[in-house]
């Protein structure tokens, strides 16, 4: 990672991983490589868009004064990790086919009141839970964020949204984190402009492709397209193919825009002793009548894989029938 170009931050604030990188290219909005590299679905960071340009003076004192007074969705754990997990996952493990299934909730989900979320992250001490505020924008806002929100660059993100046919947007998550805190490695069902407000945020990316160097939980799990493997112990007797995944890797900044393309695999973190970070993105559904040509693209493959677990589990009904069944189909079979 060359970061000479960049003074604000260096690689002692980065984790380590046992990874090798690449760099994801940097173009500006109006490079023509930027929309080539869309059209491709390859991620790439997008330069002088001004996406939320508008956003750019948030800052904590300014977002307490004008968020207004609801209560926003704060994550809280006990690590500097906040992986992801489906509620309505964890509700159906509770009843009986749930049994044998191993889940431990790695975060606590709370509603907490903006100012005493900021109270909490200037006090925020070794041995305290850390704190990650992941909010979706709505109409709970003040006047100003309103004001803020509307004057993003919509010709921009809009323009991305019709030229490569991507469905409507779905989210704006407002995104308040911790210097240190990491997203664990994941993809998304959905096309998503990455839009970096305040800070430094490190992203590792991979595509589709590694899908078997990453080792997802089953659909069903609640950790449903989080990587099984811990990137800060990884275990290479479970999952040894990671030492070969191919990684991607860019350090975000203020005004910077990176589009994670769908099913692509990323990993987030907010630099080290960077202080806090603020984002916004933009998720939108994928193309809605993408059409199907061949040989399928990886990341057809793992919706295809996804929807055979779905199949076999609405008709299994155990999940614990699922993996067997799948072994006793491949094993001795498909295998080289
Ligand atoms: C982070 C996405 C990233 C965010 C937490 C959820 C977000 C995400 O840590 O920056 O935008 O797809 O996974
Ligand atoms: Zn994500």
């Amino acid at each position: 990672m060359s970061n000479e170009k960049k003074s604000n931050w260096d690689s002692s604030q980065l984790r380590k991983y046992n990874l090798t990188f690449t760099e994801i290219p940097r173009f500006d909005c109006d490079d023509p490589r930027t929309d080539e590299l869309i059209s491709q679905q390859k991620p790439v960071v997008i330069l002088n868009s001004n996406l939320a340009a508008s956003a750019q003076k948030w800052n904590l004192e300014y977002l307490e004064t004008h968020m207004g007074d609801a209560d926003y969705t704060v994550y809280l754990s006990r690590n500097h990790k906040f992986k992801y997990f489906d509620e309505k996952k964890v509700q159906k493990l509770n009843g009986d086919i749930g049994k044998g299934i191993d889940f431990m909730q790695p975060t606590k989900k709370v509603d907490m009141k903006l100012s005493e979320f900021i109270r909490r992250l200037k006090e925020w001490k070794r041995g305290d839970d850390r704190l990650y505020l992941q909010q979706g924008l709505n109409n709970t806002v003040g006047p100003e964020i309103v004001r803020d929100f509307v004057n993003f660059n919509w010709e921009f993100c809009n323009g991305k949204q019709s030229k490569h046919n991507w469905g409507p947007l779905t989210y704006n998550l407002l995104l308040i984190g911790m210097e240190g805190n990491v997203t664990p490695c994941h993809y998304d069902e959905q096309q998503n402009l990455f839009a970096q407000i305040y800070g430094y945020k490190r992203c590792i990316l991979f595509p589709p492709s590694e899908f078997e160097c990453l080792y997802p939980y089953p659909v069903h799990h609640p950790h449903d397209r989080q990587s099984m493997v811990d990137f800060d112990k990884p275990d290479y007797s479970k999952f040894p193919k990671f030492k070969d995944a191919k990684a991607y890797e860019s350090v975000l900044g203020p005004g910077e825009v990176l589009y994670i393309p769908v099913y692509w695999w990323h990993h987030i973190e907010s630099i080290m002793r960077g202080g806090h970070t603020i984002t916004v993105n933009f998720w939108y559904k994928d193309s809605p009548n993408a059409k199907i040509s061949y040989p399928l693209k990886d990341f057809q493959k793992v919706a295809i894989m996804r929807n055979i677990e779905k199949m076999l589990l609405d008709v299994l009904k155990d999940p614990k029938e699922v993996g067997p069944l799948l072994k006793t189909m491949v094993l001795g079979r498909f295998t080289e």
